[in-house]
Protein backbone atom coordinates (compact mmCIF):
# COMPACT_ATOMS: atom_id res chain seq x y z
CA UNK A 1 0.00 0.00 0.00
CA UNK A 2 1.64 3.58 -1.11
CA UNK A 3 0.35 6.53 1.68
CA UNK A 4 1.10 9.88 0.76
CA UNK A 5 0.61 12.35 3.54
CA UNK A 6 0.67 16.05 2.87
CA UNK A 7 0.98 18.45 5.78
CA UNK A 8 2.36 21.77 7.33
CA UNK A 9 4.17 19.39 10.18
CA UNK A 10 6.14 16.76 8.78
CA UNK A 11 7.64 15.86 12.22
CA UNK A 12 4.30 15.46 13.38
CA UNK A 13 4.38 11.87 11.60
CA UNK A 14 7.47 10.87 12.81
CA UNK A 15 5.54 8.08 14.93
CA UNK A 16 4.85 6.38 11.79
CA UNK A 17 8.28 5.29 11.48
CA UNK A 18 7.95 3.31 14.90
CA UNK A 19 6.20 0.11 15.94
CA UNK A 20 3.80 -1.79 13.80
CA UNK A 21 4.02 1.00 10.83
CA UNK A 22 7.70 1.05 10.97
CA UNK A 23 7.75 -2.74 10.46
CA UNK A 24 4.99 -3.26 7.80
CA UNK A 25 7.76 -0.37 5.68
CA UNK A 26 10.54 -2.29 6.26
CA UNK A 27 9.20 -5.73 5.02
CA UNK A 28 7.99 -3.50 1.87
CA UNK A 29 4.17 -3.95 3.10
CA UNK A 30 3.93 -0.01 3.01
CA UNK A 31 5.51 2.63 1.21
CA UNK A 32 4.72 5.85 3.03
CA UNK A 33 5.87 9.24 1.89
CA UNK A 34 5.13 12.44 3.98
CA UNK A 35 5.34 16.01 2.15
CA UNK A 36 5.59 20.14 3.35
CA UNK A 37 2.60 21.28 1.75
CA UNK A 38 4.82 24.69 2.03
CA UNK A 39 7.07 22.67 -0.90
CA UNK A 40 4.09 23.99 -3.33
CA UNK A 41 4.34 28.00 -2.13
CA UNK A 42 6.04 30.36 -4.15
CA UNK A 43 5.78 33.48 -2.50
CA UNK A 44 9.04 34.58 0.70
CA UNK A 45 6.97 33.54 3.16
CA UNK A 46 5.48 30.43 1.85
CA UNK A 47 2.38 31.57 2.71
CA UNK A 48 -0.37 29.00 2.69
CA UNK A 49 -3.24 30.60 4.43
CA UNK A 50 -4.97 33.97 4.64
CA UNK A 51 -7.98 35.27 6.12
CA UNK A 52 -11.70 34.16 5.45
CA UNK A 53 -13.64 35.69 2.56
CA UNK A 54 -17.06 37.14 3.98
CA UNK A 55 -15.12 38.10 7.43
CA UNK A 56 -14.77 35.73 10.68
CA UNK A 57 -12.42 34.64 13.06
CA UNK A 58 -9.27 32.57 12.41
CA UNK A 59 -7.47 31.75 8.78
CA UNK A 60 -8.32 29.76 5.93
CA UNK A 61 -5.84 27.43 3.65
CA UNK A 62 -5.62 29.07 0.31
CA UNK A 63 -6.19 26.92 -2.59
CA UNK A 64 -2.92 26.96 -4.56
CA UNK A 65 -0.57 25.03 -2.86
CA UNK A 66 -3.09 22.14 -2.30
CA UNK A 67 -3.95 21.81 -5.79
CA UNK A 68 -0.52 21.88 -7.27
CA UNK A 69 0.57 19.28 -4.31
CA UNK A 70 -1.99 16.76 -5.24
CA UNK A 71 -0.65 17.43 -8.97
CA UNK A 72 2.75 16.49 -8.23
CA UNK A 73 1.91 13.79 -5.50
CA UNK A 74 -0.69 12.29 -7.75
CA UNK A 75 2.30 12.12 -10.70
CA UNK A 76 4.26 10.63 -8.53
CA UNK A 77 2.31 7.55 -7.58
CA UNK A 78 1.48 6.89 -11.02
CA UNK A 79 4.94 6.81 -12.03
CA UNK A 80 5.20 4.10 -9.25
CA UNK A 81 2.02 2.33 -9.54
CA UNK A 82 1.00 2.78 -13.11
CA UNK A 83 -0.42 5.73 -15.25
CA UNK A 84 -4.32 4.05 -14.26
CA UNK A 85 -3.91 4.10 -10.84
CA UNK A 86 -5.94 6.47 -9.20
CA UNK A 87 -5.53 7.15 -5.13
CA UNK A 88 -8.13 7.64 -2.39
CA UNK A 89 -7.84 11.56 -1.10
CA UNK A 90 -8.65 11.63 2.83
CA UNK A 91 -9.25 14.71 4.51
CA UNK A 92 -9.38 14.08 8.25
CA UNK A 93 -12.28 16.86 9.33
CA UNK A 94 -14.39 16.86 12.44
CA UNK A 95 -17.35 17.74 10.09
CA UNK A 96 -16.69 14.43 8.48
CA UNK A 97 -17.97 11.06 8.28
CA UNK A 98 -17.00 9.04 11.31
CA UNK A 99 -14.02 6.51 10.64
CA UNK A 100 -15.34 3.38 12.18
CA UNK A 101 -13.41 -0.12 12.09
CA UNK A 102 -15.85 -0.88 8.68
CA UNK A 103 -13.87 2.26 7.25
CA UNK A 104 -10.18 0.55 8.86
CA UNK A 105 -11.48 -2.89 7.04
CA UNK A 106 -12.69 -0.88 4.07
CA UNK A 107 -9.58 0.97 3.47
CA UNK A 108 -6.69 -1.93 4.35
CA UNK A 109 -7.28 -3.14 0.81
CA UNK A 110 -6.67 -0.08 -1.09
CA UNK A 111 -3.73 0.10 -3.45
CA UNK A 112 -3.00 4.36 -2.75
CA UNK A 113 -3.86 6.53 -0.46
CA UNK A 114 -3.61 10.49 -0.12
CA UNK A 115 -3.92 12.15 3.39
CA UNK A 116 -4.31 15.79 3.07
CA UNK A 117 -4.26 17.64 7.02
CA UNK A 118 -5.89 20.51 7.19
CA UNK A 119 -5.13 23.44 9.88
CA UNK A 120 -6.52 26.36 10.78
CA UNK A 121 -9.92 26.98 10.57
CA UNK A 122 -10.10 24.63 7.33
CA UNK A 123 -9.31 24.46 3.44
CA UNK A 124 -10.75 26.65 0.98
CA UNK A 125 -14.34 24.57 -0.08
CA UNK A 126 -13.31 24.94 -4.05
CA UNK A 127 -10.10 22.45 -2.84
CA UNK A 128 -12.71 19.63 -3.13
CA UNK A 129 -15.08 20.98 -5.39
CA UNK A 130 -12.27 21.07 -7.75
CA UNK A 131 -10.95 17.13 -6.72
CA UNK A 132 -14.79 16.01 -7.14
CA UNK A 133 -14.46 17.92 -10.92
CA UNK A 134 -11.42 16.20 -11.70
CA UNK A 135 -12.66 12.63 -10.86
CA UNK A 136 -10.90 12.40 -8.00
CA UNK A 137 -12.15 9.69 -5.09
CA UNK A 138 -12.82 11.97 -1.95
CA UNK A 139 -13.35 11.06 1.53
CA UNK A 140 -13.56 13.33 4.67
CA UNK A 141 -12.91 11.48 7.88
CA UNK A 142 -13.69 12.24 11.84
CA UNK A 143 -12.01 10.66 14.61
CA UNK A 144 -14.95 11.62 16.93
CA UNK A 145 -17.14 14.13 17.99
CA UNK A 146 -14.31 16.64 19.09
CA UNK A 147 -12.33 19.17 17.63
CA UNK A 148 -8.02 18.36 17.23
CA UNK A 149 -6.01 21.55 15.97
CA UNK A 150 -5.22 20.23 12.58
CA UNK A 151 -5.53 16.30 10.62
CA UNK A 152 -2.11 14.90 11.68
CA UNK A 153 -2.74 13.28 14.75
CA UNK A 154 -6.15 11.72 13.16
CA UNK A 155 -3.34 10.49 10.51
CA UNK A 156 -1.50 8.78 12.85
CA UNK A 157 -4.65 6.65 14.18
CA UNK A 158 -6.34 6.43 10.93
CA UNK A 159 -2.93 4.73 9.46
CA UNK A 160 -2.74 2.48 12.43
CA UNK A 161 -6.33 1.12 12.16
CA UNK A 162 -5.46 1.06 8.86
CA UNK A 163 -2.24 -0.98 8.55
CA UNK A 164 -2.26 -3.53 10.73
CA UNK A 165 -5.35 -5.01 8.52
CA UNK A 166 -3.07 -5.53 5.92
CA UNK A 167 -2.53 -9.31 5.45
CA UNK A 168 1.30 -10.09 6.93
CA UNK A 169 1.26 -7.15 9.00
CA UNK A 170 -0.10 -8.26 12.29
CA UNK A 171 1.72 -11.85 12.85
CA UNK A 172 -1.38 -13.28 14.16
CA UNK A 173 -4.34 -13.48 11.94
CA UNK A 174 -6.54 -14.48 14.70
CA UNK A 175 -5.97 -12.01 17.00
CA UNK A 176 -7.99 -10.01 14.56
CA UNK A 177 -11.04 -11.61 14.28
CA UNK A 178 -12.04 -11.64 17.96
CA UNK A 179 -11.13 -7.49 18.80
CA UNK A 180 -13.45 -5.54 20.02
CA UNK A 181 -16.03 -3.97 17.36
CA UNK A 182 -14.59 -6.44 14.47
CA UNK A 183 -17.86 -7.54 14.80
CA UNK A 184 -19.99 -4.49 16.14
CA UNK A 185 -19.07 -5.51 19.66
CA UNK A 186 -16.83 -4.70 22.51
CA UNK A 187 -13.90 -7.22 23.24
CA UNK A 188 -15.21 -9.89 26.12
CA UNK A 189 -13.04 -9.54 29.37
CA UNK A 190 -10.12 -11.12 29.06
CA UNK A 191 -7.41 -13.10 32.17
CA UNK A 192 -4.41 -14.63 32.00
CA UNK A 193 -2.27 -16.79 35.14
CA UNK A 194 -2.88 -16.41 37.94
CA UNK A 195 -6.45 -17.61 38.06
CA UNK A 196 -6.58 -17.23 41.86
CA UNK A 197 -4.47 -13.75 42.53
CA UNK A 198 -4.37 -11.99 45.75
CA UNK A 199 -4.36 -7.97 44.66
CA UNK A 200 -1.77 -5.47 46.20
CA UNK A 201 -4.66 -4.58 49.32
CA UNK A 202 -5.33 -8.48 49.56
CA UNK A 203 -8.19 -9.16 47.88
CA UNK A 204 -8.36 -12.66 46.72
CA UNK A 205 -9.34 -12.15 42.76
CA UNK A 206 -10.46 -15.27 41.04
CA UNK A 207 -10.56 -15.57 37.10
CA UNK A 208 -14.09 -16.95 35.93
CA UNK A 209 -14.09 -20.58 36.53
CA UNK A 210 -15.25 -21.43 33.25
CA UNK A 211 -12.62 -20.17 31.54
CA UNK A 212 -10.19 -23.48 32.89
CA UNK A 213 -13.12 -26.11 32.39
CA UNK A 214 -11.84 -26.10 29.05
CA UNK A 215 -15.08 -26.60 27.80
CA UNK A 216 -15.00 -24.25 24.04
CA UNK A 217 -17.95 -24.19 23.40
CA UNK A 218 -19.55 -22.39 26.67
CA UNK A 219 -16.59 -20.32 26.78
CA UNK A 220 -17.23 -18.83 23.36
CA UNK A 221 -21.18 -18.88 24.60
CA UNK A 222 -19.76 -17.16 27.69
CA UNK A 223 -17.72 -14.60 26.13
CA UNK A 224 -20.20 -13.71 23.69
CA UNK A 225 -22.79 -13.26 26.65
CA UNK A 226 -20.20 -10.83 28.37
CA UNK A 227 -19.42 -8.87 24.97
CA UNK A 228 -22.78 -8.33 24.62
CA UNK A 229 -23.88 -7.00 28.11
CA UNK A 230 -20.86 -5.47 28.13
CA UNK A 231 -21.84 -3.33 24.78
CA UNK A 232 -25.23 -2.71 26.32
CA UNK A 233 -23.63 -0.86 29.43
CA UNK A 234 -20.81 1.19 27.55
CA UNK A 235 -21.93 1.54 24.07
CA UNK A 236 -26.17 0.85 23.54
CA UNK A 237 -25.70 3.27 20.48
CA UNK A 238 -23.71 0.37 18.92
CA UNK A 239 -26.38 -2.14 19.02
CA UNK A 240 -29.25 0.03 17.56
CA UNK A 241 -30.92 -1.09 14.63
CA UNK A 242 -29.72 1.77 12.37
CA UNK A 243 -25.76 0.96 13.54
CA UNK A 244 -23.88 -0.03 10.73
CA UNK A 245 -22.61 -3.38 11.87
CA UNK A 246 -25.35 -4.52 13.88
CL1 LIG B 1 -10.12 14.03 11.60
N1 LIG B 1 -9.55 16.42 12.51
C1 LIG B 1 -9.62 17.40 13.43
N2 LIG B 1 -8.99 18.56 13.22
N3 LIG B 1 -10.31 17.29 14.56
C2 LIG B 1 -10.93 16.11 14.74
C3 LIG B 1 -10.89 15.07 13.84
C4 LIG B 1 -10.19 15.26 12.71
N4 LIG B 1 -11.62 14.04 14.32
C5 LIG B 1 -12.09 14.45 15.47
N5 LIG B 1 -11.69 15.70 15.75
Amino acid sequence: MRLDVITLFPDYLAPLELSLIGKARREGLVDLHVYDLREWTHDRHRTVDDTPLGGGAGMVMKPEPWAEAFAAVREAGQAQLGEQAEPLIVFPNPAGELFAQATAQEWSSRQWIIFACGRYEGIDERVYEHLADAGCEVALASLGDYVLNGGEVAVLAITEAVVRLIPGVVGNAESLVEESHSEGLLEYPLYTRPARWEDPRGVVREAPAILLSGDHGRIAAWRREQAISRTRERRPDLLEPGHAES
